[in-house]
């Protein structure tokens, strides 16, 4: 999967000005410590925060917003909390679903099917950024961490598959949210470089 999901635990805690430890896990051989701390998916990223492991990314960022107050992740409003909350599991479900499992392992007809559906996903992405900077508004929220992903890996998936997924034509929003975006890690030494798929 994206290595950069576990960087949305390290995007987070930057933003909020936390210090931590990182630990690599090599998953070709996956540490006693990753089994012991996420006995169930055995996947990163795991925070450990007191001695207590959290697992999931998306509910480490949750538990990292009510953990540290400051630079806050997800609006206060409940309605708006709620739609953070559906656009970051939206991301994961559909758009990193379709554009980076479907698209890459899929064959022939089912590729093609897949570049549609990616399309379709984006596009609810691009609709959502109307009128605003960050899916968060003036500044990175939830939202953008969760999607962070997308800035650092689409152009990859579009060299793999040699078609074009996000055009700036038909993503003017998108594509400036995935150059702030980066903009922004960036200038918070805390940019992802782009890796190998
Ligand atoms: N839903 C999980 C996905 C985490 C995930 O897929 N992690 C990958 C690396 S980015 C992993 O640990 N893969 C190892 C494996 O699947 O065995 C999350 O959001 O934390």
């Amino acid at each position: 999967m994206v290595k950069s999901i576990s960087f949305r635990v390290i995007w987070a805690l930057k933003l909020k000005g936390v210090e931590f430890d990182s630990v690599y896990e090599d998953l070709s051989n996956k540490s006693p410590l990753l089994l012991q701390y996420n006995p169930v998916h055995k996947k990163v990223p795991v925070l450990l925060h007191n001695g207590k492991p959290i697992c999931e990314s998306l509910v480490i960022l949750e538990y990292v917003d009510e953990t540290w107050k400051q630079f806050p992740l997800l609006p206060q409003d409940p309605h708006e909390r709620a739609k953070a909350r559906f656009w970051a599991k939206f991301g994961d479900d559909k758009v990193l679903q379709t554009m980076r499992m479907d698209v890459l392992s899929k064959q022939g007809k089912e590729t093609r099917e897949a570049i549609v559906s990616t399309i379709e996903n984006l596009k609810y992405l691009e609709e959502e950024l109307k009128g605003k900077k960050f899916f968060g508004g003036e500044t990175i929220g939830l939202v953008d961490i969760a999607l962070g992903w997308l800035a650092y890996h689409f152009n990859a998936v579009e060299e793999i598959i040699g078609v074009k997924l996000i055009e700036q034509q038909k993503f003017p929003l998108l594509v400036a949210w995935m150059q702030e975006f980066s903009i922004s890690q960036q200038s918070k030494r805390v940019g992802l470089q782009r890796q190998t798929l």
